[in-house]
């Protein structure tokens, strides 16, 4: 089966690009990691019960991440495991019709107090490893926390539902990030784990790829420098292409003379939020408050709480960061800053690490 795995992946090698195969190798030696020991026979409900893999999200892979489980859509039998392995800033929500909101507001002591939804944050529903019948549950995060050991990137379910039953689930933080699984008849003969996780390297090297054309054209186009024009000059921050959000910002470098701004803006169906920031506040995206027998309220840290605001001036060594940029379909927000002086303003976005870019300010 290891062999035949690799053969497909050799041969979708010929028809995409380098960066696009780099990227299907990683997720083939990945999930040929994961697969060791699995039987990848297509079969009819075997003797043993199967455990299926979804991948949930991808990060760092050309500079983008993919906002999709792969696959998309799974067959299984009654009494099969599914795990879903979370790659970075995801949930998932299953049973669920609508997804729920990222950051709530509840009242603490008559103030309104934001943070982000313990229901997305924390698992809840049957516990990781039991038996599913049906109903709604939540992976959680797989956020590193302050002070407590690192959370487990899986959650399994042991479907126990009727043949015929379909489940739904979705990310609540990524809209359209959406899968489903079928609980099919036991003699109804189905593709194995192995084949289940070629198909999802498949689907991510599809997305990948599209990303990869988009950001080169988006680079060629902007050719890393862009001209100010009338003292205005805008950056984009990233591109949101089909399910594949580019983790970059265009232009790199941008060059303006003293006293010009810059506005950075979505580019159009953005869905993935950003921000504008210097320094770079790593691991600081969520400040815990803790509460007695209960999970801690996970207030915005200072990586994501707007510090700056649009139209503010800059002078050499002033530190800026606007915050968590959403975007909101329709309702796309800008940020907007003026550099007084001469220099060289290297910022970052502080939800992404690897995502930054430069201001060159010129004297007048
Ligand atoms: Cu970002």
């Amino acid at each position: 089966m290891k062999v035949k795995q690799r053969m497909a992946i050799h041969r979708l090698g010929f028809l995409f690009p380098l960066r696009f195969r780099l990227a299907l190798v990683f997720i083939g030696t990945l999930t040929l990691g994961v697969l060791v020991g699995m039987t990848g026979a297509r079969s009819a409900r075997a003797a043993a019960a199967q455990t299926y893999v979804v991948q949930v999200g991808a990060a760092n892979i050309s500079n983008t991440a993919l906002l999709q489980f792969a696959p998309g859509s799974l067959k299984v039998h009654r009494g099969d495991t599914v795990t879903w392995v979370i790659n970075g800033f995801h949930n998932v929500h299953i049973g669920a019709t609508k997804p729920v909101d990222l950051i709530i507001a509840p009242d603490v002591n008559g103030k309104p107090l934001p943070q982000m939804n313990p229901q997305i944050a924390f698992p809840y529903g049957p516990k990781s490893g039991s038996a599913y019948q049906g109903g709604e549950a939540g992976s959680g995060l797989a956020l590193p926390m302050p002070g407590s050991p690192p959370p487990s990137p899986a959650y399994s379910l042991v479907i126990d539902m009727k043949p015929g039953t379909s489940i739904a689930y979705l990310c609540d933080i990524h809209p359209g990030m959406a899968g489903s699984l079928t609980v099919v008849e036991d003699s109804e003969t189905i593709p194995g784990p192995t084949e289940v996780a070629v198909q999802a390297a498949v689907e991510f090297g599809a997305s990948s790829g599209a990303a990869s054309q988009a950001a080169l054209k988006l680079e060629a186009e902007g050719t890393h420098i862009t001209p100010s024009t009338n003292g205005k000059t805008t950056v984009q921050m990233g591109q949101d292409v089909g399910r594949a959000a580019i983790l970059e910002f265009f232009p790199y470098v941008t060059v303006i003379k003293a006293g010009e701004s810059v506005t950075w803006k979505f580019g159009e169906s953005a869905v993935e939020p950003h921000t504008v920031s210097i320094p770079p506040l790593r691991g600081q995206e969520v400040s815990p408050i803790p509460q007695e027998g209960k999970p801690p309220i996970l207030a915005a840290g200072p990586a994501l709480a707007p510090m700056t605001q649009s139209g503010t001036t800059i002078k050499n060594g002033d530190t800026f960061s606007s915050g968590m940029l959403v975007p909101v379909p329709g309702q796309l927000p800008t940020f907007t800053l003026t550099f007084a002086d001469p220099g060289v303003y290297p910022y970052v976005c502080n939800a992404h690490a690897g995502m930054n870019g430069v201001v060159v300010v010129l004297a007048k």
